[in-house]
């Protein structure tokens, strides 16, 4: 059996044509089944739903045998017993840091003050400041981070941006792009000794649908 763990929603939906690619078809539909375990049209292939942030975990603990995560996920969770053999280019995003349009971040950083940040990439935001020898303080937070300059409690976000529609409507501009982001193929890699044939056959699969 291959077990494969994704989350619901853009990661599951653009992964669909890819698994096609590799002769895989999920029989159910996470957002209408309440299964936490679907499975494909190949009886030794199955799909665990998990949330995006427990894909990497899932993986490592040998719970799936692979799984595909965004990289800012991985970064924040770190890579530890996980192969990643492929870029998968999709659920394309970027983090960047964001503050309300009448916050002047580049004074703010030029003076040596102390940012507050309000963000769910501690680990990120950290490293990202550090580099830049910017003194931050972090609020962790779980969800909805462009709140937090608006009730005061941030002078910036460091967040996830595609269109820039979530930012514009809270009245938030974007400062600083950190990096890009897409998701990644991850693989557990005692799984990849003991079961190499049919997982490197899903790797080859989607790197000849990826065109690589
Ligand atoms: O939703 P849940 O809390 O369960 O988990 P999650 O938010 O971690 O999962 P999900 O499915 O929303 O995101 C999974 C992965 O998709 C992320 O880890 C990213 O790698 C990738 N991805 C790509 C995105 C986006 N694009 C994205 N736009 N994840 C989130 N967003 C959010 C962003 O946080 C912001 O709130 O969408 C909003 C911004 O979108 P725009 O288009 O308004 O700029
Ligand atoms: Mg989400």
């Amino acid at each position: 059996m291959i077990t494969l763990a994704l989350s619901k929603g853009r990661i599951f939906d653009e992964t669909l044509p890819l698994l096609k690619a590799a002769g895989i078809e999920v029989l159910e539909d996470p957002e209408t089944s309440r299964k936490l375990i679907l499975a494909t049209n190949q009886p030794d292939v199955r799909v665990l739903v998990v949330r995006a942030t427990d894909v990497p975990t899932y993986v490592q603990y040998g719970g799936a045998d692979l799984g595909i995560t965004g990289r800012d996920t991985l970064l924040e969770h770190g890579s530890q017993g996980l192969y990643q053999p492929l870029d998968l280019q999709i659920a394309k995003c970027r983090i960047s840091v964001a503050v309300r349009s009448d916050f002047d971040y580049p004074s703010a950083v030029k003076k040596g003050s102390r940012l507050t940040v309000a963000t769910k990439y501690v680990a990120i935001s950290r490293d990202f400041f550090a580099a830049k020898g910017v003194h931050v303080d972090l609020i962790k937070l779980y969800g909805s981070m462009e709140l937090a300059p608006l009730v005061g409690m941030a002078d910036a976000i460091v967040d996830l941006v595609s269109t820039g529609n979530t930012l514009k409507a809270n009245h938030l501009i974007e400062v600083e792009h950190i990096m890009d982001i897409s998701s990644r193929l991850v693989v557990n890699q005692a799984a990849l000794k003991l079961k190499q044939a049919p997982i490197r056959r899903i790797i080859d699969a989607f790197a000849s649908a990826l065109g690589k």
